[in-house]
């Protein structure tokens, strides 16, 4: 895994009460805090798992998170669905690629009953199988209960690598390391314009390219520098999760996850902490609109938005726009609506 980019550490606590939490971290930066997992991290091991949720369903993808399934173009992809009990021996034996109990709403052991407003996606509804660990398992103490989405298991050996992405929906998560190791890169959305997103506005995105899983492989020791030159110039943190360790990370933070042992196992806990409402939305809607058609309508980029292929330029060109050198370090809403407006 490259470590290139690493300009310093994620900070590390032995506690963190949850004021200090949200004085010095809430929306601002990642932080390691030691001392979690509870009982979960008493119990949860590839015997306990299999006796008590063994007969869990779970729907696999193979052939997607792993740098060889990059390597095939994702030619093999497929979903597979096995039980917990299943999963865990095909890992334990060693199977080359057994797919990655990770991005499956059939992970998810828990949701939040008291937030009606969390319950679409995959905030919906656990998986009855997994219900019974919910008893184990712990909120980490710096996070409000109430901000809960959902919370779910990732569970792979040291093939499996999430590969750059940000978590799209503008939650926040805490990941609760539990076995095994994990190295985490994280990048501030300031990063973003180097980190080869593809777009939101492609003619006909191939399968697994999605704007929120980036281009790059940083498995890779030189990520491709002809291919992506910008890379070089990106900036993030690097931390390593033993057991106990509990990684928050703000919203839009891009993360790179490689597992490092054979049964790697963490509760990633998703929680709201970007409130917004539709006067919000408006007010963006607006403000991107605005640029939109000042950009759209300048003759010198002769945009043709009588076709669908040309809006979707010129929808392209918009999002490129946002992360100008001048934009891209913007956090605040009050200096992205004036610079725009009175721009
Ligand atoms: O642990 C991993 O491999 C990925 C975790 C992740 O991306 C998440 O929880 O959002
Ligand atoms: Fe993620």
């Amino acid at each position: 895994m490259s470590s290139n980019f690493v300009a310093g550490a994620v900070e590390r606590r032995r506690e963190l009460s949850r004021e200090a939490f949200v004085l010095e971290f809430e929306r601002q930066k990642p932080v390691v805090v030691e001392g979690g997992g509870g009982a979960a991290l008493a119990r949860w091991d590839a015997e306990y798992l299999s006796a008590t949720v063994g007969g869990a369903e779970l729907e696999l993808l193979e052939g997607v998170y792993s740098a060889r399934a990059r390597g095939e173009g994702f030619a093999n992809a497929q979903k597979r669905m096995r039980t917990l009990a299943e999963y865990i021996r095909a890992l334990l034996r060693g199977e080359s690629d057994p797919g990655y109990l990770f991005n499956t709403e059939s992970g998810v052991l828990l949701t939040n009953p008291a937030a009606p407003e969390f319950q679409v996606g995959w905030g919906r509804a656990l998986n009855p199988g997994l219900a019974p660990l919910a008893a184990d398992f712990e909120l980490p103490g710096f996070l409000r209960p109430e901000s809960l989405i959902y919370a779910a298991l990732i569970l792979g050996g040291p093939a499996q690598a999430s590969p750059l992405h940000y978590d799209l929906g503008g939650e926040a998560k805490a990941l609760v390391q539990l076995r095994g190791k994990k190295r985490v890169l994280l990048f501030p959305p300031s990063e973003a314009a180097f980190l080869s997103f593809p777009s939101w506005f492609e003619e006909a995105p191939a399968a697994f390219r999605v704007p929120h899983a980036s281009e790059v492989d940083l498995d890779r020791p030189e990520p491709e520098p002809e291919r992506f030159p910008e890379l070089a110039r990106a900036e993030c943190l690097g931390t390593e999760l033993g057991p106990g360790d509990v990684l928050y990370w703000p919203s839009f933070w891009a993360h790179h996850i490689r597992n490092q042992d054979a049964f790697t196992l963490a509760v990633s806990v998703t929680v709201e902490e970007l409130h917004t409402n539709a006067m919000q939305l408006r007010e963006t809607l607006g403000i991107l609109s605005r640029l939109f058609l000042r950009m759209a309508g300048d003759p010198r980029r002769g945009f043709d938005l009588t076709s669908r292929a040309g809006v979707l330029a010129a929808l392209r060109a918009l999002e490129s726009e946002l992360f100008s050198e001048e934009n891209r370090k913007r956090s605040s809403m009050w200096s992205w609506h004036n610079s725009i407006w009175h721009g």
